[in-house]
């Protein structure tokens, strides 16, 4: 079957429909009428901060959502995207019903059919891969807790390669680099304890427009209570103009600044020395390799004045060990990413911030079993071995590493999972290499609630219910405060959408693996786990969040010692992991390509109405903001000949064109690049309202670079013109 007819199978299906009547009139109503009104409590979806909040009906119609008081994760307030989740549940152009590939006097389209036929068709190709190939020969990619359902049914059949995009394409590097500094990870939510911090310096971490609710609360309590913000970003993001220093530094250069920094803190006396001799290792081999870099060497890569550098790291150091250097949370940029990543957890370290207040606080989550099931049999083969042997720190699955393994005749995996990823808009430049995957696969099932590209591609499409429509895992999140939160239905699902945990069970008992899923409906395994929690399934349906004491102290205690999971048992100066991999041990500086003749680099971030692309065909928000603009400096603007409104299409250096997108001229970007928010330029026919609107920036990205320690792909080191064009 050649699915490069992916296009004309989402035209057909979309070429239905006329603009939905629902836009704008799924709107929440803004005062209740005197109808009954009832409550449920829910766990937002609309993100994965997974703020907990509460659905308000009235008369068994949806009204509004709110926080949740008790929740640490939103302290009673869901953000723009939150506000808006029952636009998802109401979108009129979710998936309704389980879709199967037909191909019929060699064309070919998507039939509607019963869940039976979906389950059987998706169990007897696993089987046949399962005969042909080996029972290990099957991906998943999974964005979201669903996930966890389908990689059970998978490891029980006996294929085990998984990879999530939130770590190669996302925060893989830091995760990857404060796990080789202080034995473990960031975390999400981000340990940061900005609200008691004095200093608070972030590194292309634009909170503001990146919305993660009570993050973005913690830095306005800590900015109202006096905090100095220190903001490094080519660009004067909303968080820019909140900052003491902004630092509109050269692209590609951070690592730069961090290592001048570093000298300037360890040559003028002004780091944590207790901290450094209690806890560190590596001091000695620290201090003598930052000694080239001094502010005067780095004003010269990244165009900051020295003077600017020098008084900034004694801001930091004044105010320390309650000196934020935020760890940032999207850093797969330039390639060089876990050693920009590791020079930032370094910086941390010579400031005593890990483990201290107004720095890094110490997580801590509800001791929750899982339900018991019986333990899947060991894998037959190691697939990361095959897949991603390069990158032998990495523990997680590489997403572009199994996609770059699904190529070809000879592919080792044959079948992919894809359950909440629209891999064509996640992995930068990759649309290529997926439709290559595509045609060779065996099998290919998407479950998702909308139509998003990558469901193009599919053999099969599973329709998923929104959140609002479905019981899941219990919130469990490492935080300050231990807590459970319930997300349970408010409504019944729409149309044939099922929960995750329902498709896989059918296609398990359907493999002969029902035993892995022993249970009839998921409320038993909520019910079983909030037992051993000493609550219940009622008592969470009533308060939607539980607060718990915490075992653990939430600073390092000073008459204590710290325990550090890396070899030496102490934060690592100086990995010897990387020294050992071949890696290099102490943070090093590449400087970044320049943009040809004509070209700018190609910059892109978040914006508060949206997330990602998955959010853009939602009728409220859309509302909000229904394109994305290219930011462009009025020096470059006048080069190009271009004004504010007009509009360009976005043209990389191998010809690729983006949709149009209008210019906005704004002083507020370097003029060596542009800027433009992530998650527009949706191309499937079916998503009404998204389709077609603004530019994408990943299908753009023609100069991957891959990280040698982690394998994520830096995504910010690709350029592009403007190409000016009719309004169409
Ligand atoms: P980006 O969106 O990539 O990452 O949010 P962030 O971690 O903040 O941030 C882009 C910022 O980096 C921009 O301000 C850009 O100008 C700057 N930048 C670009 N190049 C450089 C450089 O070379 N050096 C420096 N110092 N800065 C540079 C992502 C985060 O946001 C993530 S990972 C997720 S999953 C969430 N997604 C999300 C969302 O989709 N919508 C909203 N509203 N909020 C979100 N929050 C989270
Ligand atoms: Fe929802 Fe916003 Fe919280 Fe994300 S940050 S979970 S979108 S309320």
């Amino acid at each position: 079957m050649n699915r490069r007819e992916f296009l004309k199978i989402s035209a057909a299906l979309g070429a239905g429909g006329a603009m939905p009547a629902l836009l704008g009139g799924c709107a929440p109503r803004p005062l209740p009428g005197a109808g009954a009104v009832t409550t449920s409590p829910t766990v937002c979806n609309m993100c994965f901060w997974q703020c907990a909040g509460t659905l308000y009906q009235e008369d068994g119609q949806a009204w509004k959502v709110v926080g949740n008081p008790d929740d640490p994760h939103c302290d009673g307030r869901l953000c723009t995207r939150g506000s808006a989740g029952i636009g998802a549940y109401s979108d009129p152009d979710r998936l309704r019903q389980p879709l199967l590939r037909v191909s019929e006097g060699g064309a070919q389209r998507f039939e509607p059919v019963s869940w039976d036929a979906a389950l059987d068709f998706i169990a007897e190709k696993m089987n046949t891969i399962g005969e042909q190939y080996g029972k290990d020969r099957i991906a998943l990619f999974s964005h979201g807790g669903g996930g966890k359902h389908f990689r059970r049914m998978l490891q029980a059949f006996g294929s085990h390669a998984y990879a999530h995009p939130s770590f190669a394409q996302c925060r893989g590097p830091r995760e990857t680099a404060f796990g080789l500094t202080y034995g473990e990870g960031v975390g999400s939510p981000d340990r940061t304890d900005m609200s008691n911090s004095r200093c608070i310096v972030l590194i292309g971490s634009h909170l503001g427009e990146n919305l993660h609710n009570s993050q973005v609360q913690t830095l306005i309590q800590g900015l109202n209570n006096g905090a100095t913000l220190i903001t490094v970003d080519p660009r004067f993001s909303v968080a820019a103009s909140k900052s003491k220093y902004w630092l509109p530094i050269k692209p590609g250069t951070d690592i730069a600044l961090l290592l001048a920094w570093m000298n300037v803190l360890i040559n003028e006396g002004l780091y944590d020395r207790d901290y450094v001799a209690r806890y560190c290792s590596g001091f000695d081999r620290l201090a003598a390799h930052v000694q080239p870099y001094n502010p005067e060497w780095a004003y010269l890569e990244t165009g900051l004045e020295p003077a600017r550098i020098r008084e900034t790291a004694r801001i930091m150091a004044t105010a320390a060990p309650a000196t934020l250097v935020h760890p940032g949370r999207h850093v797969t940029w330039y390639g060089d990413d876990t050693q920009r990543s590791r020079a930032i957890a370094i910086l941390n370290a010579l400031l005593g911030s890990w483990g201290r207040p107004g720095g890094f606080y110490q997580q801590e989550k509800v001791a929750l079993p899982e339900f018991p099931v019986p333990q899947p049999p060991p894998p037959k083969d190691d697939w990361k071995a095959v897949v991603q042997g390069d990158f032998p720190l990495v523990s997680t699955g590489i997403s572009n590493k199994l996609v770059e393994h699904s190529v070809g005749p000879d592919a080792y995996i044959k079948g992919w999972f894809v359950y909440a990823t629209n891999l064509p808009m996640t992995l930068p430049g990759a649309n290529e290499q997926i439709k290559s995957a595509a045609e060779s696969l065996d099998l290919m099932v998407v479950v998702d609630t909308m139509p998003a590209e990558i469901s193009g591609y599919a053999d099969v499409v599973l329709p998923e219910c929104t959140y609002l429509e479905r019981y899941d895992d219990l919130r469990n999140a490492p935080e300050r405060t231990p807590t459970l939160a319930l997300r349970m239905p408010a409504f019944p699902p729409s149309h044939e959408t099922k929960p995750a945990w329902w498709m896989a069970k059918g296609i398990a008992e359907r493999l002969g693996l029902g035993e892995y899923f022993p249970w009839q409906d998921y409320t038993e395994v909520l019910e079983w786990q909030l037992k051993q929690a000493g609550s219940s399934l009622a008592e969470m349906q009533r308060i939607g969040v539980k607060r718990y004491p915490r075992k653990t102290p939430v600073y390092f205690a000073d008459d204590q010692p710290a325990e550090f999971s890396t070899p030496s048992g102490r934060i690592e100066l100086y990995s010897t992991l990387l020294a050992d991999a071949g890696q290099h041990p102490l943070p090093r500086y590449t400087p970044p390509e320049r943009p040809p003749a004509g070209f700018y680099h190609l910059n892109y971030g978040r914006s508060p109405a949206h997330t990602f692309g998955r959010t853009i065909n939602n009728p409220q928000l859309f509302e909000l903001m229904p394109e994305n603009t290219v930011w462009v400096h009025p020096s470059a603007a006048a080069r190009l000949r271009v004004a504010s409104g007009d509009y360009v299409a976005l043209e990389n250096p191998d010809g690729l064109r983006s949709n149009g997108i209008r210019v906005r001229v704004t002083e507020r970007i370097r003029p060596d690049s542009v800027f433009l928010v992530h998650g527009f330029g949706h191309s499937d026919q079916r998503q009404r309202l998204a389709r077609g609107v603004g530019a994408d920036d990943a299908a753009l990205m023609h100069n991957v670079k891959i990280d040698p320690i982690m394998g994520g792909t830096g995504m910010r080191a690709s350029f592009v013109t403007l190409v000016k064009r009719e309004v169409s």
